[in-house]
């Protein structure tokens, strides 16, 4: 397939830069002695890794960057977003450029959409419809694909002109034609119904994954789960956990320089030092504006965070604007009802970190500095999330078990960790430190005394 060739738009909206609140944020970082110090990051820098991001989304999309117009002004015009005389400049450049679609990086209200493709020669797209393209070409389930379908066909509706330039992107039969308004009413009443059957289909999938894990939840494993920014390493680091020394194996996940590489949600149990066994999950990555669309159509994937003992958020260490994505996932995070939660702070990708700058965030308690790339730091936060589980503690006991007691032994020999351990006679006497649940079992072993 050839690819689409685009033109793309930014705005900035306010008086000044868009990131002078963002420097000021970071500046307070570098003050709190994050080490920030060596490497300031200033709001120009913010702006340009912004449309970095923008241009990788677009690419993401499978699109080619064909042109960039960008506009600054003091707020957004209703009718068309840009003001007027930038339409203009945007048409000719779309038409010089041989653009297929413009990309604006905002959401457009159906009628700029609507005015925006009047005037412009070729189809345009905003950023929310940008990010569910690339969900679309990313979903692998069954689940994801219906909740990405359900969640185009919802914010397209109200989108629907009597153009139809814009519904080419849906693919699935409604084209490029040019609809009068009996067409329109005939596709309109058409997305209805396939909202409905969406909404039907999602449903029974979702009773299956509810069977699956109350099937999970009878056995009680404390579940762990990754989130972050969309590119921070989330499943790079699912991949190096699972992967360490003494873990059962498991299938890896794709790893991408690609944004949301990861739709559906996976999960693989690991073994922390403790010797206690928790559910880790690696899950769809989080964006700056996230579509509201999607955080709700993406409620049941990200179950598995709401139902997660300990959130452990993966973040860009090497980003120009960490600090923006951590508030950005914060706001996910606030939206999905678990900043309560207990939350590890992983900054990852360290090894592309100056050696000061590394030295001063391993200092720093707040953080785990690791890399999942290199492997590195990874005992450290196996260590952390051990300490921020609060279910189902860590217990010492002295036990004494009769060597006949073979499963017992095995049991205990693989959920907890053993010392001092003495053989008298046809009993194993020895110090374990293991779960509460687990030593539970084997209470009629305890040493009295
Ligand atoms: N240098 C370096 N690169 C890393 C590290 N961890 C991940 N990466 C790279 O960062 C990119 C994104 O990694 P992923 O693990 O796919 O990121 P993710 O958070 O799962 O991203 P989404 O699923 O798209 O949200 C890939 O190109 C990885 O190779 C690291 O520790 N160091
Ligand atoms: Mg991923």
């Amino acid at each position: 397939m050839v690819s689409e060739r685009a033109l793309l738009v930014t705005v900035d909206f306010g008086p000044g830069r868009r990131g002078v609140s963002r420097g000021a944020a970071q500046a307070r970082e570098v003050a709190a002695g994050a080490g920030r110090a060596a490497t300031p990051r200033n709001s120009d820098e913010g702006q340009d890794s912004q449309r970095e991001e923008f241009r990788e989304l677009v690419t993401s999309a499978g699109a080619t960057v064909a042109a960039e117009v960008e506009q600054r002004r003091p707020k957004a015009d209703p009718a068309t977003l840009v003001g007027s005389g930038k339409v203009e400049e945007l048409a000719g450049t779309a038409a010089s450029a041989q653009a297929d679609v413009a990309i604006f990086d905002h959401d457009l209200s159906p009628t700029q959409l609507r005015n925006l493709e009047d005037a412009l020669p070729c189809r345009v797209i905003d950023r929310t419809q940008l990010i569910l393209d690339i969900f679309a070409r990313h979903a692998r389930t069954r689940e994801g694909q219906l909740q990405v379908e359900l969640a185009q066909l919802e914010y397209t509706l109200p989108r629907l002109t009597g153009r139809g330039k814009a519904m080419s992107q849906l693919g699935g039969g409604i084209g490029t034609r040019g609809p009068g308004e009996t067409q329109l009413e005939t596709d309109r009443r058409r997305i209805q119904r396939r909202v409905q059957q969406l909404r039907g289909e999602l449903e029974a999938v979702r009773r299956i994954r509810a069977q699956q894990r109350q099937r999970r939840e009878s056995v009680p494993v404390p579940a762990v789960a990754l989130v972050g920014y969309t590119n921070a390493g989330k499943s790079t680091l699912f991949n190096a956990l699972t992967e360490m020394r003494g873990q059962t194996k498991a299938t890896p996940v794709l790893e991408s320089a690609r944004m949301f590489a990861t739709l559906d949600p996976k999960l693989s149990a690991i073994q922390l030092p403790s010797r206690r066994k928790v559910l880790l999950s690696d899950t769809v990555g989080f964006i700056r504006d996230l579509p509201h669309t999607l955080v709700t159509s993406f409620r049941a994937t990200l179950e598995e965070v709401r139902k997660a003992e300990v959130l452990v958020h993966v973040r860009d260490a090497s980003s120009a604007t960490r600090d923006e994505q951590k508030a950005e996932v914060e706001k996910v995070l606030d939206e999905l009802e678990v900043l309560g939660k207990p939350r590890i702070e992983v900054l990852n990708k360290a090894d592309l970190l100056p050696e000061e700058e590394r030295a001063a965030l391993s200092a720093d308690a707040g953080l785990v500095a690791v890399s999942a790339k290199d492997r590195i730091g990874l005992e450290a936060l196996l260590e952390r999330i051990d300490a921020e589980l609060v279910q189902d503690p860590i217990l010492e006991q002295r036990l004494r078990v009769p060597q006949s007691e073979g499963d017992a032994l095995a049991a205990l020999e693989a959920g907890a960790v053993i010392h001092d351990r003495v053989y008298q006679g046809n009993l194993v006497s020895m110090t374990v430190a293991a779960p509460a649940s687990l030593l539970g079992r084997y209470r009629r072993f305890r040493e009295k005394g």
